[in-house]
């Protein structure tokens, strides 16, 4: 690609002109906005670790009641997008939210889509427009757009969990917004859409009104992840062990925007994941290892550490126990890329 003309290239008035005209030259940029081959990522590879956040989270529940806070969240923002921004990726916000014992976040809904993976507690659940969702380590609990949804904790100790919203995206498309409600009534059993929908393949044929652009399904308990990764260790002696989260209804993805799915390290596997477009986020479940991308210099991670990668990269997972396996959820756009055809 041969050097195009720059800014400077153009005499001081003419540029003048232009700025109080709101027009700008498109030579000058080009090159910055369709760089050779490669896209600009500003998702970097990086580590947020439990361990350094988790008294961070704490303080924060000493120092801002709930009434001040509404939602009591650390964000897990990128640098490389500039802290305020709240992103761990273009589209994709992330962050560790905390209620203590007896706490209630109150019931709100809003365009943005969210999923909550819990990290630490018990006792504590979501309740869904009328439906009490339980919240157990590495649950996926669905709250899309639209939905009423407020948390409540009857348990002991804090409880934690990492919230994954569309947020970004829905931001930039000038399209996020929210409303507060009433506290709810529940009007549904507890985790009645996972008794509804948890056997695959068969789905109840009660409700034609139903909008099946949303995935019906609300909480998808670890325990049925883990065991569908382990089970399929017994068929697959190698290669990559991964399965996507998806609406039973139409096997596809939880949310237009994002996608998840989860990941079984074999004891001791060093592993390459193929090479995507989209930058991914990983959750640590169970087991420790490393992470490099492109070969650079391997990152650390044990049980509960949240990590980011971009696309068009190559990266590799290492579980450094020879002994036991290690579990990670992933998030990341590709339902976005595919739909725009860039995936
Ligand atoms: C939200 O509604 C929750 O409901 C958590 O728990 C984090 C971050 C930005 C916007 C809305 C929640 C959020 C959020």
């Amino acid at each position: 690609m041969h050097q195009l003309g720059t800014l400077e290239d153009l005499p001081q008035e003419y540029r003048d002109q232009l700025t109080q005209k709101n027009l700008v030259p498109l030579w000058p940029n080009m090159r910055a906005v369709l760089p050779p081959r490669v896209p600009t990522r500003k998702t970097g590879t990086l580590c947020w670790d439990y361990q350094t956040i988790r008294p961070l989270l704490l303080e924060a529940g000493q120092l801002t009641p709930m009434e001040k806070a509404e939602r009591r969240v650390l964000v897990l923002a990128n640098p490389g997008h500039g802290l305020s921004n709240m992103q761990a990726t273009p589209s994709i916000y992330m962050g560790l939210q905390l209620i203590l014992p007896g706490e209630t976040a109150p019931n709100h809904r809003h365009t943005p889509n969210a999923v909550r993976i819990i990290v630490e507690g018990e006792g504590a659940f979501t309740t869904v427009d009328g439906e009490p969702c339980r919240m157990e380590r590495g649950d996926l609990i669905l709250t899309p757009a639209g939905k009423w949804h407020e948390h409540h904790h009857e348990g002991e100790g804090p409880i934690v969990w990492l919230d994954v919203l569309d947020l970004p995206l829905i931001y930039q498309l000038e399209g996020s917004w929210a409303m507060e409600g009433q506290p709810q009534v529940p009007s549904l059993a507890r985790d009645k859409s996972f008794a509804d929908y948890s056997a695959a393949g068969v789905v109840p044929n009660i409700n034609f009104e139903r909008d099946t652009q949303t995935a019906p399904m609300l909480r998808y308990p670890w325990q049925k992840t883990r065991a569908c990764l382990v089970e399929m260790a017994t068929h697959y002696a190698e290669g990559l062990l991964r399965i996507s989260y998806v609406n039973p209804e139409n096997g596809k993805s939880l949310f237009p925007s994002i996608g998840f799915g989860a990941i079984m390290l074999r004891p001791g596997e060093v592993i390459s994941l193929p090479r995507r477009t989209t930058p991914c986020i990983f959750h640590v479940v169970e087991g420790q290892g490393s992470l490099s991308v492109d070969q650079g210099t391997a990152l650390q991670w044990v049980e509960k550490d949240t990590l980011s990668a971009p696309g068009y990269s190559d990266i590799t997972f290492s579980n450094t126990n020879s002994e036991a396996p290690a579990f990670l959820i992933t998030a990341d756009e590709s339902p976005l890329h595919q739909y725009l055809g860039i995936y």
